[in-house]
């Protein structure tokens, strides 16, 4: 009989989100839960290995026990799409927010992204490591075990490489598992200012050699008013996909250009944002099979009376993810669980529908469908124990952390202290 290195006994709830069907999931699969209530499950080499109720556990033997205590338990859970890796930080920014000089405004001014640019440019590569190191050791505490991470806080060779860099070392040292995206067109750099299809050109010197060393699986554009126009951000991208990379846009995020029909277009893996999409856009969206990562805590924290209209968009087909867009500007939070609640609160979405943006439909948002999002027999064990009674207590318990304990293919690798 085999011997398992872990069993977790006295599971009360247990989302597997091991649904029925293939894809990402939308409409009617959305109103159940894939749970098991009194659950168990057994690790055995770092995967699951035995899923079942707490009673056909007592027969199991195991090197280590963990009782849950009648606790929720799910999948680690999935941020598609980070900022993660930057020098600086913007809090000078909140006392021009307060005045009412918009975003893009405080970007015009050489200021916003520009400033994050100039403190990136300016730390060296250790420095960054330690820093977002510490920045995905919180994202870890929150429940998350799976993070994507952009670049784009170079906008130049040297500063860009740097940064794709640290993503790919942190990777290989830190339990959480990451997905890089090159985001060289972020923003247009001082020394760039009025030349954007220029500097694109620059940018696009880079994908045959972040090809060549894995640096990152997807390339990315911020299509938006005085950044990147639709058409810049199409002939990027498509370069992007002749050398071989999948596609995202930061699309209709302020300004309603129609980065959504082109993220459909282009058969990107995503369109993040998504807050000025049309009804065309929404209609396309679910016609395709392009992601929707909606941000609303970025909504929120620009003080935005508008967000992405989640409810129209879920009830027409479109397949919807969730993520912290934690980044130094417009979202500056690790917490995903806070946007749990925000997207209870402002994007009416339901329970279930949250668990599965940011599970399930997180995963395929950044291609790792086949190994995160799911409790299942022989997947890696990624797996969150929280201070809960059922799901839904999640997103209604808001601005906290409820995580208890997390596990990453099968090890402990945060557990709440004793205040807990
Ligand atoms: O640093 O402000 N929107 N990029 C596009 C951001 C927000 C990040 C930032
Ligand atoms: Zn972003």
């Amino acid at each position: 009989m085999t011997t398992f290195d872990t069993l977790i006994v006295n599971i009360g709830q247990m989302l597997t989100m091991d649904h029925q069907g293939t894809g990402p999931v939308r409409g009617e699969q959305l109103r159940k839960l894939p749970i098991i209530e009194n659950a168990a499950i057994g690790i055995k080499d770092g995967r699951i290995a035995f899923i079942g109720t707490h009673d056909e556990a007592h027969e199991l033997a195991a090197i280590a026990k963990i009782d849950a205590k009648g606790k929720l338990v799910t999948p680690g859970l999935v941020d598609p799409h980070t900022h993660l890796v930057f020098g600086g930080s913007r809090e000078n920014e909140l006392a021009l927010k307060q005045q009412g000089i918009p975003y893009l405004e405080i970007l015009e001014r050489g200021g916003g992204i520009l400033s994050t640019v100039q403190a990136t440019r300016e730390a060296s590569e250790e420095q960054l490591l330690e820093k977002a190191r510490l920045h995905l050791d919180r994202i870890l505490s929150y429940g998350i075990t799976t993070v994507e991470a952009k670049s784009g806080y170079g906008l130049d060779h040297e500063t860009e490489l740097k940064q794709l860099r640290v993503v790919k070392k942190l990777n290989e040292t830190h339990p959480i598992d990451l997905v890089s995206t090159f985001l060289g067109a972020h923003a247009i750099p001082e020394e760039y200012k009025g030349r954007a299809t220029e500097f694109l050109i620059f940018m696009e010197q880079l994908l045959a050699q972040i090809k060549e060393e894995e640096l990152a699986e997807f390339v990315d554009v911020f299509c938006e008013t005085g950044v990147f126009s639709v058409e810049q951000s199409r002939a990027f991208l498509t370069t992007a996909k002749e050398n071989g990379f999948d596609v995202k846009i930061h699309a209709d995020e302020i300004d309603p250009l129609g980065g959504t029909e082109l993220a459909v277009e282009l058969e990107a893996i995503s369109g993040d944002h998504l807050v000025g999409t049309s009804d065309e856009g929404i209609q396309r969206l679910a016609e395709s099979n392009t992601m929707a990562v909606l941000l609303p805590g970025t909504s929120f924290y620009l003080g935005k009376e508008k967000n992405a209209r989640a409810r129209e968009m879920i009830d027409a087909g479109v397949a919807v993810a969730l993520s912290t867009d934690f980044n130094p500007g417009s979202s500056p939070t690790e917490n995903l669980q806070l946007i749990m609640s925000l997207a209870a609160l402002k994007l009416k979405m339901t329970p279930e529908e949250i668990w599965y943006a940011v599970t399930v439909n997180a995963a395929y948002a950044i291609k790792r469908e086949s190994v995160a999002g799911k409790i299942k027999l022989n997947r890696p064990a990624d797996v969150v124990i929280w201070d809960a009674p059922n799901y839904s207590y999640i997103p209604y318990h808001y601005g906290v952390n409820h995580v208890n304990t997390v596990l990453k293919q099968g090890k402990v690798v945060f557990k709440r202290g004793s205040q807990g």
